[in-house]
């Protein structure tokens, strides 16, 4: 039944590239095969709760601009109007998953039990409201970063019981993930850093998260949750300087932590952006380290430094984001993710779907570049080729340990080797990619 939010709409019909239906898509077409599978299962979207639904509008010099029926939904009345509309317009967009935080979806209360008992009558109506649409939880979150019991962090906070209070969060939110059989759990460290050195004990504060985190993983175990494990890099913004800086900060403190083989990333492109890299530098840095889980595609301003969490709008940036994607075989359980909200001026509920039916043609559009790119075969073949060499028995010796530096020295003075630089053709490649878009 429509709650009318959105007018009498259908659903968003695939009208190919010629449409001017604003209300179309023209390059997302769920069925359409790409590289021998669905394009809905390559892309795996999910809409995200929080920009959608409970942000007003605000930005630092001004407050609501949002006019939306269910605020300030700091009861559970407004709360069950916000999860009809919310799903209303995940179906309308045929959107296959959704992802949220407990805070998103019910008021927030001081006492842990009474956040506890709305959560559970939110997990039963998501629970029926996912059976009626079909609709799937890519992810759940806890949030532990808006309260002020957070302003000194989750697990990293210098009181122990705020550990101890983010700990029964964490399990909350995961065992209602997990009841909704939602295939990933992310923890983003909102507020896991720090703002000044003076007040701030770094080992003290690694080992906390180091703990934490086992924690987390010890009772995906117990629960039987066989989602992944997803931590969100982030390298500033709230704090001034967060811990999980991006994907090799986040690998090494895994790995310090004994977690590698237990924890993904999910990597947001804003966040790449304001840690100075590109989004496909952190994708394929994940992929070479063995952890990459999924993505939030909402993209950052270059000329602001903060986080514009902006839908995609660039084919040429978002191409080279499924082509590492694809390069690495795709998503297993991980999906692409629109966190991403409107601009603030954006107030109509159309714009609301607008935005979203233009992110997702944008990734369908990259999604079919990547995809001729890998299939033309140029590309992936000639970085194949540049590292050649690299297959001779004595470039493996090397690499296997099987030779030391005398060796080496004992070798180029024998063979008299001077090596010859030859043309990493960057142009050329780019200009072979630009075929695509
Ligand atoms: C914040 C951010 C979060 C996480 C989930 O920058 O990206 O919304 O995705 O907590
Ligand atoms: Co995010």
């Amino acid at each position: 039944m429509s709650t009318g939010f959105f007018g009498d709409i259908d659903p968003i019909p695939f009208e190919g590239p010629d449409s001017r239906n604003p209300m179309a898509f023209r390059h997302y077409d769920p069925d359409q095969m790409v590289m021998g599978k669905r394009m809905e299962d390559h892309l795996r979207f999910a809409v995200c709760y929080w920009h959608n639904f409970v942000w007003p509008g605000t930005d630092p010099f001004g407050g609501q601009t949002f006019d939306r029926p269910w605020f300030p939904a700091n009861n559970m009345e407004l709360s069950r109007h916000k999860a009809d509309v919310a799903f209303e317009m995940f179906s309308l967009l045929r959107a296959p998953y959704f992802t949220f935080h407990d805070f998103d979806v019910k008021p927030d209360h001081d006492s842990f039990a009474d956040n506890h008992r709305d959560l559970m009558e939110m997990r039963d109506i998501f629970a029926a409201k996912m059976q009626a649409t079909g609709v799937k939880l890519l992810w759940g979150t806890a949030n532990m970063f808006s309260n002020r019991r957070f302003m000194a962090g989750a697990a990293t906070n210098p009181n122990p019981d705020v550990f101890a209070y983010a700990g029964a969060l964490v399990k909350s939110c995961m065992e209602v993930t997990h009841s909704l059989d939602g295939e990933n759990y992310v923890l983003w460290g909102g507020r896991e850093g720090y703002e000044t050195l003076l007040n701030t004990d770094l080992a003290q504060e690694d080992a906390q998260m180091g703990r934490f985190l086992n924690m987390v993983v010890e009772h995906k175990h117990k629960i039987g949750f066989t989602g992944q494990i997803l931590i969100e890099p982030k390298p500033q913004e709230p704090t001034k300087h967060q811990y999980d800086f991006d994907v090799a900060t986040v690998y090494g403190f895994l790995k310090r932590h004994g977690l590698e083989n237990e924890v993904t990333v999910n990597i947001e492109q804003g966040h790449a952006i304001l840690a100075g890299h590109t989004f496909e530098h952190e994708i394929a840095t994940a992929a070479a380290l063995g952890i990459f889980g999924s993505i939030d595609i909402n993209r950052n301003d270059y000329q602001s430094g903060w986080d514009t969490d902006q839908f995609p709008n660039s084919v040429s940036e978002v191409a080279l984001t499924y082509y590492y994607i694809l390069q690495n075989g795709g998503f297993g359980a991980g999906g692409t993710n629109f966190d991403a909200k409107l601009r603030r001026q954006s107030i109509e509920p159309d714009d609301l779907l607008m935005a979203h039916i233009g992110g997702m043609d944008i990734c369908a559009q990259a999604l079919k570049a990547a995809a001729a790119m890998i299939e033309e075969g140029t590309l992936p073949d000639f970085v194949r080729d540049r590292y050649a060499g690299w297959q001779s028995a004595e470039a493996q010796a090397m690499l296997a340990g099987e030779r030391s530096l005398d060796d080496l020295s004992a070798r180029v003075l024998a063979e008299d080797l001077q090596p010859q630089p030859v043309s990493g053709r960057q142009e050329y490649l780019e200009n072979i990619v630009n075929r695509y878009i």
